[in-house]
């Protein structure tokens, strides 16, 4: 019989260089099999999967999709309007701010910013047309935050106006913004964006009308555009025409050509 102690010796004869090569090769190489194998039923699968129902978003897999709302409903959880978005001094603020694309606003020719209302358009049908003067008789807020744009730049920007939550109130429209969505597009509907509730009322979030404490600049969306720091660039519609509530998403310019709907920071 053998002694615990011989035995333990047996166990411990070293492997030659050779023999661990040939061990690793193989684990590699059953490794490389095991996982090349699920990856390719996986990927038929997807391929194989139904597209999702044609809705506000562009073609995708419905099971890609599935996980994409997934990790919407995540961040969305994640959400609070008591979580600000950091905020720096207005001498940070850019003094040339970046204009970046214009639908919507270039393509309006007969835009007349004089002659502007933003419509609000109630669940009743019954439209409210809101001038600038008083919106701008509103309490105004200022924000000087960094601004990011899903191309991949962002700037430190001071923008003033109304917060949105403030003007729903003052206008008697709480009720309506309690509805899950809200809709914003420019005059002509070119550009268009769908927004949920918390971001809509989230503390930062602006009607603006002013940058680096003057007048908005038609190419920044004159005369009123949004302001919602705790989205990328894309939400942030400039030239507001119409707003409206909904229980479903509004149409979505850029989730239409496949970016998130959700588009959070
Ligand atoms: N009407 C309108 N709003 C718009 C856009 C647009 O093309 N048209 N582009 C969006 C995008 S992608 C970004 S990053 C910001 C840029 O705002 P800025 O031009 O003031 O920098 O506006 C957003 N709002
Ligand atoms: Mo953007």
């Amino acid at each position: 019989m053998m002694k615990p102690a011989d035995h333990k010796k047996k166990l411990k004869v070293p492997l030659t260089v050779e023999q661990k090569i040939k061990r690793r090769s193989f684990i590699s190489f059953g490794a490389f099999f095991a996982l090349g194998g699920a990856a390719t039923v996986g990927w038929k699968w997807l391929l194989d999967a139904p597209e999702e129902i044609p809705g506000v978003t562009a073609g995708a897999r419905a099971p890609l999709r599935r996980a994409l709302n997934k990790t919407e409903l995540f961040f969305r959880n994640l959400f609070s309007n008591s979580h600000l978005v950091k905020t720096y001094p207005k001498e940070l603020a850019a003094a040339t701010p970046r204009v970046n694309s214009l639908i919507g606003i270039e393509d309006d020719e007969d835009f007349d910013i004089n002659a502007w209302k933003l419509v609000v358009k109630r669940v009743n049908g019954q439209n409210l047309n809101i001038g600038l003067e008083e919106i701008k008789a509103l309490p105004k807020t200022e924000i000087v935050y960094d601004f990011k744009c899903v191309e991949g730049w962002d700037e430190i920007q001071h923008w003033g106006g109304v917060k949105l939550s403030d003007f729903l109130t003052h206008f008697k429209l709480d009720a309506q913004a309690q509805l899950p969505y809200m809709g914003l597009e420019t005059p002509n509907g070119a550009y268009y964006v769908g927004l949920e509730r918390e971001s809509a009322l989230h503390p930062q979030t602006l009607l603006a009308y002013e940058m680096n404490g003057k007048s908005l600049s038609v190419a920044h969306g004159a005369p009123l555009r949004l302001i919602v720091p705790v989205k990328y660039g894309i939400k942030n519609l400039k030239r507001i025409g119409t707003m409206s509530f909904s229980n479903n998403r509004p149409r979505d310019y850029w989730a239409e050509q496949g970016y998130d709907y959700y588009s959070g920071l």
